[in-house]
């Protein structure tokens, strides 16, 4: 990131008169603790829901799956009532309903959750503890992912979108916000939490870890996750790290770790991470009956309750009187009740909406750019005449120039794209024209690009990561599929819009290898919630990357390693406000006798051996695999009555698959011949050039099995 700027480049005025009463109030909070009696309200209240869920709605099938936050509520509420920046946020995991209740969750809806109806923040389609919460009264509560450990470079993503927003976008109101990711002290042996500690040390960012350690993961020990069991000590080293450890039951004591730990990040000195020792007062979940622990350690549990330390503490203090806490308890007790009957008049989600906001239906409250009222202009389908030939490379660059000198909310980011303009030149100069906060070099870290730039999305910025091959993407694997399903998760509450660009693939001039050249697209025609490009040309690569660059869904933009330079996909540069549909494939060649689908590098293959057989084949460029085109495909199989689907990925559950099993389904009875396909053996691509050329379809191979299909009839 940039410097900051200096304070007379900012709005002064507009940023004094916001920052006043916001910093005021948050400084007033630090020094006169919170309301304690909200505090104990919402901790009864968790409470109170754990104990009906565990004694009443679980043995009754109501909740299929319950995970009790008893004996962590102390905490968390400290912490949930200490975020009232406009703009803090955190990412949870499946105990921290607690912290939503203290974000303004409401009891009907934390049971609709649970129940899986309608009116809660899924729409009953996650599991009840599994939260997301546009903001209400406090913290912005990010989608929780059910994978441990992901919840933490989201957080860096945030925390990094702050000075985003505040220096070079110019919105003061974002001045002193902080990020927060919680987890267990399971989740600090995840690569996420690594991933998402080093980043945000090394950049500085204003992010609190906190780790809420009840000494197991499900039933294993803590001592099984770091050294001697203890995260804060083992960190004690860590440089640009602040670091704290407090008792999550003992009031006085959580919310000065808290407080501390806030103050520290929300004063600009960097990330801070606090330990909370708290007992996990149930089992894992409702049929763990723990034993793997012993009766003493059960006991001393039990001692530990927060709830005892916190009456203890209202009642020594003279806060309350024990008339006021009876009666408390008593209106929480009927405030659930109340709630259990509202929640289970709530209608079940009908079956037929269960595709739903898959892809985006409607602005979402958080995420991407449309929340923010932020218009992009539709753009043209018609290519400027008599553009000048450029390289596929060069297309995509040029593309990416001009929408991030449009749209200042686009940041480029990931392993040597910024100084040496990636490794593939694709991005060259461009930090150079844009400036240090928009184009960045990464830590090496397919994780941390990936989640970071899920935080940034949300925020309301549109991250575009570059990957640095695709097998190296794998690394960020987890991130990736759970970003592509968060608006359905959501119920298209929360959206995360982003285009993450690949190089794959290699050519005739390029060594081929198993880390450096594989497509293995199919893996991610399987991501839910993700649109794919895979351009053959320059042409459709400018139009297709600007489609997704103002579009409204995740998309994998794949740049085919052997067409970056090559002649073959030149074309001219179409113009900068050229957006090519998804979903249209292009008509490469006409025949009438069988038709060829393809994309990427394999359609200039599949091109030279329709030039060979002239008039017989049609062939279809896809451009777009999510969606693909159907209807064309169809109509044209229906027309040659054969098909050929021709690509680079391996054959096994390759994207060939799906199309031959769409056109068998749909247009079995015009078939002339069985649908055949050619595709990469089952193998990873070889070193030694024959032994590539022999893996990866050349187009002998293509015009073999055209000729073969032409000499087949049913
Ligand atoms: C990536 C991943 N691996 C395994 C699991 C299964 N799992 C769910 S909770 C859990 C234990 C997590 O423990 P911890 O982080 O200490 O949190 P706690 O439940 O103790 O609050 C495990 C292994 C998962 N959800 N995600």
């Amino acid at each position: 990131m940039r410097d900051r700027p200096a304070a007379d480049e900012r709005d002064e005025g507009k940023s004094a008169a916001y920052r006043v009463p916001v910093m005021e109030a948050l400084s007033r909070l630090a020094k006169e603790g919170p309301s304690w009696l909200e505090v104990a309200r919402l901790a009864f209240l968790s409470r109170q829901l754990d104990q009906l869920e565990i004694e009443r709605l679980t043995p009754a099938g109501q909740v299929q799956l319950q995970l009790s936050s008893s004996g962590h509520e102390l905490a968390q509420i400290l912490l949930g009532v200490s975020l009232e920046h406009p703009h803090d946020a955190a990412t949870i995991y499946y105990r921290s309903r607690p912290f939503l209740l203290a974000s303004g969750l409401t009891a009907k809806e934390a049971l609709a959750a649970s129940l899986a109806r309608c009116g809660s923040p899924s729409e009953g389609r996650d599991v009840g503890v599994v939260f997301n919460l546009p903001r209400r009264q406090r913290a912005t509560v990010l989608p929780a992912s059910g994978n441990v450990g992901l919840q933490f470079t989201p957080a860096v993503g945030w925390a990094q979108a702050i000075e985003y927003h505040r220096d070079v976008l110019k919105q003061p109101d974002w001045d002193g916000a902080v990020a927060v990711a919680m987890g267990g002290e399971g989740s600090t042996a995840t690569p996420g939490f690594w991933a998402a500690l080093n980043i945000a040390t090394t950049l500085r960012l204003p992010l609190l870890f906190v780790i809420e350690d009840n000494g197991f993961a499900i039933s294993t020990p803590a001592n099984l996750q770091t050294p001697e069991g203890n995260i804060v000590a083992n960190l004690e080293s860590f440089a640009n790290l602040e670091i704290a450890d407090a008792s999550g039951s003992d009031p006085a004591a959580a919310w000065r770790g808290i407080n501390d730990a806030l103050g520290h990040v929300r004063g600009g000195h960097g990330p801070c991470l606090v330990r909370l020792r708290v007992p996990r007062l149930t089992g894992h979940a409702f049929r763990d009956k723990q034993l793997y622990k012993s009766s003493s350690l059960l006991a001393e549990e039990a001692a530990r309750d927060p709830l005892f330390f916190l009456k203890d503490y209202l009642l020594s203090a003279d806060i309350v009187t024990p008339q006021v806490l009876n009666d408390l308890a008593r209106d929480v007790e009927r405030e659930v009740e109340a709630a259990l009957t509202a929640a289970s008049a709530l209608a079940e989600p009908a079956a037929e909406s269960a595709r739903r906001h898959v892809f985006f239906e409607e602005a979402p409250l958080q995420g991407g750019l449309r929340p923010q009222n932020v218009q992009l202009p539709p753009g043209k389908q018609m290519p400027n005449a008599g553009g000048e030939p450029v390289d596929l490379r060069e297309a995509v660059r040029r593309t990416l120039l001009a929408e991030m000198e449009q749209n200042d909310r686009i940041l480029l980011f990931g392993e040597d794209v910024a100084r040496m303009g990636g490794i593939h030149g694709m991005t060259r100069d461009l930090q150079r024209k844009l400036g240090e906060a928009r184009v960045f070099d990464t830590s090496l870290s397919e994780e941390g690009i990936i989640g970071r730039a899920v935080g940034m999305a949300l925020s309301g910025l549109l991250p575009v990561p570059e990957l640095q091959f695709r097998k190296y993407a794998d690394a960020a694997h987890e991130q990736l599929a759970d970003l592509g399903t968060i608006r359905w998760r959501t119920a298209g509450r929360f959206a995360a819009p982003l285009v993450v660009r690949i190089p794959a693939g290699c050519g005739k001039h390029h060594q081929g290898d198993p880390w450096h050249a594989m497509t293995a697209e199919a893996v991610y025609a399987h991501l839910v919630g993700w649109k794919i490009a895979f351009p053959s040309n320059a042409e459709d690569a400018a139009g297709l990357l600007r489609t997704a660059l103002r579009g409204d869904d995740p998309t994998f933009f794949f740049e085919h390693r052997g067409l970056l330079v090559e002649d073959e996909a030149v074309r001219p540069y179409p113009g900068d406000e050229y957006c090519l549909p998804f979903g249209v494939a292009a008509t490469r060649s006409r025949g009438d006798a069988v038709t060829v689908v393809s994309w990427g590098q394999m359609v200039h293959r599949c091109a030279e051996v329709a030039e060979a057989l002239p008039d017989k084949i049609t062939l279809f460029d896809l451009r777009t695999l999510i969606p693909w085109d159907r209807a064309a495909v169809l109509e044209s199989v229906r027309q040659t009555g054969r098909l050929l689907v021709v690509h680079e990925d391996t054959a096994t559950g390759g994207f060939a698959g799906e199309i031959i099993a769409t056109v068998v389904a749909e247009a079995f009875a015009e078939l002339k011949a069985p649908p055949e396909r050619v595709a990469a053996l089952d193998c990873p691509i070889p070193y030694n050039a024959q032994l590539r050329d022999r893996v990866i379809p050349g187009s002998e191979q293509i015009r073999a099995t055209v000729e073969q299909l032409l000499a087949t009839s049913y």
